[in-house]
């Protein structure tokens, strides 16, 4: 089944401060430079850049120690929020090019407002090595770039950045897939809050795609838009080593590939973030193109034609 929309909406987010170092702000320009637009043309999308998001630091969110960077980060989250649900609402299909993974904060709450207003459910799929879901309290480093799910589910609401009665996702609805490292307080958490969780073990044991077609399922009997949410280190080291916090023992290309190409038969995904991407880690722009060859994948390119089998 083809994407039901035809337009894809690039939105540049040079955001590393959720991060707790340097490298992650040039992820969007080496995206570009990896061809993350003509692939998407290429594939028959009308691509709309819409450039890098540029947010003044905001004066009303005051510095806390356990979050780092906070009128940045808070500030990117509001702007992030507002780009998405506009090129959502637009028709077109947002992908978020970071960046570090706090910029989910605002893609996915920008994503759950739209879904609202189309009154469906958002389910996400966070490809990650980690579960994201520490809040300030819980946090061991104070990096927000660990505690995006956590705020979107309403999980962690340590300022008041976005609206607070905005709508949150359900953490029943999050699926995360290649999880090998969480926190103590996080695992805790986790479970209390019933996130779906795959780690490698699952996937070592049950296989990667009737994983991923067990998901499937689940968001289409829901009637749901879908949010994929990629980060880097989600892949194993060596497949991906442009990344700040790589965790050996990841995903391998040909899972994640198969990953894509079952999100793109599906029809279902509404949004996706690339983040985590550090080119000054990166062994010469390699991570980076893996990661558009994985975005294409998931927009349509294909090695072969063949029969969709269903699932
Ligand atoms: N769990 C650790 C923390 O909260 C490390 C989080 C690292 N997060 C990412 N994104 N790299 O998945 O500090
Ligand atoms: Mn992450
Ligand atoms: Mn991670
Ligand atoms: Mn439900």
């Amino acid at each position: 089944m083809a994407m039901q929309q035809k337009t894809v909406a690039l939105i540049g987010v040079p955001l590393e401060e959720g991060s707790g170092r340097g490298g992650c702000a040039m992820g969007p320009a080496a995206y570009r430079i990896a061809g993350i637009g003509p692939a998407m043309r290429d594939l028959g999308y009308q691509v709309e850049d819409r450039g890098d998001l540029r947010p003044e630091p905001a004066t009303d969110l005051a510095d806390m120690p356990r979050a780092k960077n906070l009128p940045v980060v808070g500030a990117f989250t509001r702007a992030i929020e507002a780009a998405t649900y506009e090129a959502a609402t637009s028709g077109g299909v947002p992908i978020l090019l970071g960046g570090d993974h706090s910029l989910s904060m605002g893609s996915v709450s920008g994503m759950a407002r739209y879904a609202s207003e189309v009154g469906r459910p958002l389910y996400v799929l966070w490809l990650d090595a980690h579960s994201d879901f520490n809040a300030p309290e819980t946090s061991p480093s104070g990096n927000i770039h660990g505690m995006p799910v956590a705020f979107f589910c309403g999980k962690a609401e340590f300022a008041p950045i976005l609206p607070k009665e905005r709508p949150f996702v359900d953490p029943r609805h999050v699926y995360q897939v290649g999880i090998r490292s969480v926190d103590e307080e996080e695992r805790r958490l986790i479970s209390e809050n019933a996130v779906n969780v795959y780690d490698m073990r699952a996937i070592d044991e049950e296989g990667m795609g009737s994983i991923v077609k067990r998901i499937l399922a689940d968001v289409r009997e829901a009637n749901a838009l879908l949010h994929v949410s990629l980060d880097v280190d989600f892949l194993d080291p060596d497949v991906a080593p442009g990344v700040g916090t790589t965790v050996p023992g990841g995903a391998t290309f040909r899972e994640a590939h198969l990953i894509m190409e079952l999100l793109h038969d599906s029809g279902l995904v509404s949004s996706l973030d690339l983040v985590e991407l550090n080119p000054f880690l990166d062994d010469r722009g390699r991570s980076a193109r893996v990661m558009v060859e994985l975005a294409a994948s998931l927009f349509g390119r294909r090695i072969l034609d063949r029969p969709t089998r269903g699932g």
